[in-house]
C-alpha cells in the first residue's frame, strides 16, 4: 500500500478536461489520455490519473478510490463535500445564478416566493432560499435547464453561467448570484507519509505553473543614465539583472512583472527611456 502511486481523479471530458490535462502536462507530468481510457499511469511521476464524470469526483476522493482530485467548487458545494481544497486553479470559472425571463418585473429575491425554479443544483438552491427566507418550488432536472421556462416547466432557473450567452439566447436574465466557482485541487484528509510527499511535489509543481501564468519575463535596453529610474519600476523577484550591451553607455535589463500591472509598467518603462522591450511567457516560476 505505502509504495503505490498517488491517484488523482480528473474529469474525463467536458469543460475541465482539457485545462486539467494541460495543467498536468505543464507540470512536466507525461501520460497517455487516449479516448476511452479510464486510467493512465504517468511515465515520469508516481501518479495514476483516473478519468471520471465530474459529479463523481468528490465521492471517489472521499471514499479513497482516489487520493486527490480536480473538480469545480460548484460540484463540491452541491455534494456538501468535506474534502479539503488545497489550491484554486484559476480555470473553469463560472457562477451559480438564478435567472428569470427577460422583461419580467423583478425587484428582489422575495419575488421568487411561490415560483417554480428548475435546477440541477437543488441542494445549493434550497440552502440559498432558506437563507433568504423565501419559499419556492424546486424542480430538479439533470440538463438543459435553460429551456425550462420557455416550455412552461418553470418560472425561473438556477444554473451555472460563464459568458451569459446561454441565458441571453433563451431570453433569460440573471438576477441573483448564489456562488462563484472555479476548478480546485482537493485532497483526502489522511494520506500516508509516502503519498503526502508525492502530493506535496505535485502541489509544488502546480503552484510553479500557476505563478508563472501570473507573471511575464521582460527584457529591454536602456541608456545607463536612465538605469536608476528603470530599476525602480522593475523590482523583479529580488532585483533586476543588469548587463552591459556591446555598445558602450547602454545596458540590457531583465526582470519579471506581474500580469495585473503589466501594461502600466511597460508604458512607464518606455517613458523612462527603455527601448527594444521583449516580453516572454514563463513556463514555471519558483519564488
Ligand atoms: O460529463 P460530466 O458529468 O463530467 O460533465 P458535465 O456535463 O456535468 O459538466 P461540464 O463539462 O459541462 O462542466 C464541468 C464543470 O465546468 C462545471 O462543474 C463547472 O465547474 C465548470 N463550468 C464553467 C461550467 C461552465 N463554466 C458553464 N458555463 N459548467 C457548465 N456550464 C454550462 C452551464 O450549465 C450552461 O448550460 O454552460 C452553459 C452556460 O454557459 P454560458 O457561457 O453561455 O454562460
Ligand atoms: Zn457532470
Amino acid at each position: 500500500m505505502s509504495n503505490r502511486n498517488l491517484k488523482i481523479a480528473v474529469q474525463k471530458s467536458g469543460r475541465l478536461g482539457d485545462a486539467t490535462t494541460q495543467l498536468l502536462r505543464k507540470c512536466d507530468i507525461g501520460f497517455d489520455n487516449g479516448h476511452g481510457k479510464l486510467r493512465s499511469l504517468a511515465y515520469n511521476f508516481p501518479l495514476e490519473i483516473l478519468f471520471l464524470r465530474d459529479d463523481d469526483i468528490p465521492q471517489y476522493v472521499a471514499d479513497g478510490v482516489a487520493d486527490c482530485g480536480i473538480v469545480g467548487e460548484n460540484v463540491l458545494a452541491e455534494t456538501d463535500s468535506k474534502l479539503r481544497i488545497v489550491e484554486k486553479l484559476g480555470f473553469g470559472r463560472c457562477r451559480l445564478s438564478i435567472a428569470v425571463p427577460r422583461g419580467l418585473e423583478y425587484e428582489s429575491v422575495l419575488d421568487l416566493a411561490g415560483k417554480r425554479i428548475a435546477t440541477s443544483y437543488p441542494f445549493l438552491l434550497e440552502k440559498f432560499l432558506q437563507e433568504q427566507k423565501v419559499s419556492a418550488e424546486i424542480h430538479t432536472i439533470s440538463g438543459s435547464v435553460e429551456i425550462a421556462p420557455g416550455i412552461g416547466l418553470s418560472d425561473a432557473i438556477c444554473d451555472l453561467v460563464s459568458s451569459g450567452s446561454t441565458l441571453f439566447t433563451n431570453g433569460l436574465e440573471e438576477v441573483e448570484t448564489i456562488m462563484n466557482s472555479e476548478a480546485a485541487l482537493v485532497v483526502q484528509q489522511e494520506l500516508s507519509e509516502t503519498l503526502s510527499t508525492v502530493f506535496e511535489s505535485l502541489i509544488f509543481r502546480i503552484r510553479a505553473v500557476n505563478e508563472a501564468k501570473r507573471n511575464k519575463y521582460i527584457l529591454l535596453n536602456a541608456p545607463n543614465e536612465r538605469l536608476a529610474d528603470i530599476e525602480r519600476l522593475l523590482p523583479g523577484m529580488r532585483s533586476p539583472t543588469v548587463m552591459p550591451l556591446a555598445q558602450s553607455g547602454w545596458s540590457s535589463v531583465h526582470s519579471v512583472i506581474g500580469e495585473n500591472d503589466y501594461w502600466e509598467v511597460v508604458e512607464n518603462l518606455k517613458a523612462a527611456g527603455a527601448e527594444g522591450v521583449l516580453v516572454v511567457a514563463i513556463e514555471q516560476m519558483i519564488r
